[in-house]
C-alpha cells in the first residue's frame, strides 16, 4: 500500500475503517486488510472484536454473493487470501495460552473432498489459546490421515472440519472407521463447519459438534475435564 492510502485509512473513524476493511477483504486486497487490523488493534481493539466485525462479517457477504453468482472462484480465493492476512496478525494473540501446561493434543483436518480451511485454522488458533498443542493436517484429509495422526500424536481430541454438503457425510466414514477400529470409546471427536449442526452431529455419532471458533475452544476444554 501506498503510504498515502495508508494516511487515508488511519484517518477514518473505527466505524468507517471497518466498513472499509469489509470492502477490501470483498476485494481482495490482502495489504489493505492486513493495514486495517493493524491500525484497529493499535487503536485497542481486542483481537476477537477485529475477527467478528471485520473479517468474519466481511467473508459473510462475500459468501452471499458468490453463492449468488456474482463473485466467482478466483475472486473468492482472492478474497480468502485478503482474510488470511489479517488473521495472521491476530494469529499470534488468539494462540497464546493463558495455560501454564499443555491440555494435551488436537488433530484437526478438514475432510477429503473439501479444500475450505479459513474457519478449520480459525478454530485452531482458539484451540491454541485454550491451552491445546493442535497438529493441523490442513484440507482434503482421507481417513488414512486420520488415522496415521492419531497413531502418531495420540491426541486428546479429533477435531474434523467441512464446508461442503456433498463433504460432510464423510465425517461420518471417519468415525465408522474409527468405530469399527475401537478407537472411538477413547478419543471424542468433534466436527464444525457452516453447513452442519447438532442433528447432524449426533446423527454421525460424533461426540460434539463446533458452532464456531469461540465456542469449541470451549467444548474442547470441557472434553477433556478442564472447563476452567
Ligand atoms: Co466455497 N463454498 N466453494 N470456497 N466458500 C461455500 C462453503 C458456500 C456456502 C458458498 C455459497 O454458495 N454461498 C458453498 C457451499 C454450498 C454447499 O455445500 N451447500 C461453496 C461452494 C459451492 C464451493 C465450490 C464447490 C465452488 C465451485 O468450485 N463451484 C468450491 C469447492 C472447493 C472444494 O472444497 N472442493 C469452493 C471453493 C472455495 C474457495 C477455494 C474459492 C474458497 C476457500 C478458500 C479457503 O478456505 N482457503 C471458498 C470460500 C472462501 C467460501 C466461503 C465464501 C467462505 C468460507 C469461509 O472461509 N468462511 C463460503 C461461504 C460461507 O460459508 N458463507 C463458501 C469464514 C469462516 C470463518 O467461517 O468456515 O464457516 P467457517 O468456519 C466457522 C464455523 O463453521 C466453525 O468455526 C469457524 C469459525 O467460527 N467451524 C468449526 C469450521 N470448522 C470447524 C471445525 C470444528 C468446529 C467448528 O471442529 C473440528
Amino acid at each position: 500500500m501506498s503510504d498515502g492510502e495508508d494516511i487515508i485509512l488511519r484517518d477514518l473513524s473505527d466505524d468507517d475503517l471497518v466498513e472499509q476493511m469489509k470492502d477490501d477483504l470483498y476485494d481482495g486486497l490482502a495489504e489493505e486488510v492486513h493495514e486495517g487490523t493493524t491500525i484497529l488493534l493499535e487503536r485497542g481493539w481486542d483481537a476477537n472484536t477485529v475477527l467478528s466485525e471485520a473479517l468474519v462479517e466481511g467473508m459473510r457477504i462475500v459468501g452471499v454473493d458468490f453463492r449468488d453468482g456474482i463473485l466467482f472462484v478466483p475472486e473468492v480465493l482472492q478474497c480468502a487470501g485478503a482474510m488470511k492476512a489479517g488473521m495472521e496478525l491476530l494469529r499470534p494473540i488468539l494462540a497464546k495460552s493463558e495455560h501454564s501446561s499443555s491440555l494435551g493434543t488436537y488433530v484437526i483436518g478438514t475432510v477429503k473432498g473439501d479444500i475450505h480451511d479459513i474457519g478449520k485454522n480459525l478454530v485452531g488458533m482458539m484451540l491454541e489459546g485454550a491451552g491445546f498443542e493442535v497438529v493441523d493436517l490442513g484440507i482434503n484429509n482421507p481417513v488414512d490421515n486420520y488415522l496415521a495422526a492419531i497413531d502418531k500424536h495420540n491426541p486428546a481430541i479429533l477435531g474434523m472440519s467441512a464446508l461442503l454438503t456433498t463433504t460432510m457425510p464423510y465425517m461420518g466414514v471417519v468415525i465408522e472407521e474409527l468405530d469399527k477400529r475401537g478407537i472411538i470409546k477413547n478419543l471424542p471427536v468433534m466436527v464444525g463447519g457452516a453447513p452442519l449442526n447438532q442433528e447432524f452431529a449426533d446423527a454421525i455419532g460424533a461426540t460434539s459438534y463446533g458452532r464456531d471458533a469461540a465456542v469449541s475452544a470451549e467444548l474442547a476444554k470441557a472434553l477433556v475435564g478442564k472447563n476452567r
